[in-house]
């Protein structure tokens, strides 16, 4: 079994490869530990580069009755390390 002194999925022999942090989980401070940051993100664990938050339309109506119409969009944020989402519903009236 290959050792990960720092619990952050990255095994010792790969953190000295990328010059990583044996100690610390998260090398460069930017919230994504050192071992999700290769293999998830493909971001390198040792710049402060991670990504912006990930914007998915689920859901969009349109509904027009006469002169009068209606929207409804639900829509999801998820920040860059994946592990939250938030979810929001617009809805709104056309004159
Ligand atoms: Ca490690
Ligand atoms: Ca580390
Ligand atoms: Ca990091």
């Amino acid at each position: 079994m290959r050792a990960d002194t720092d619990d952050d999925g990255l095994s010792d022999s790969r953190e000295v490869v990328l010059s990583t942090n044996l100690d610390g989980t998260d090398t460069d401070g930017d919230g994504i530990p050192d071992g999700r940051e290769p293999r998830h993100w493909d971001t390198d664990p040792t710049l402060h580069d991670h990504r912006p938050p990930e914007i998915t339309i689920h859901y969009a109506r349109w509904a027009v009755d006469g002169l009068h119409s209606e929207y409804a969009i639900l829509y999801a944020v998820t920040d860059p390390s994946g592990d939250s989402e938030i979810q929001f519903v617009k809805e709104g009236d056309v004159r």
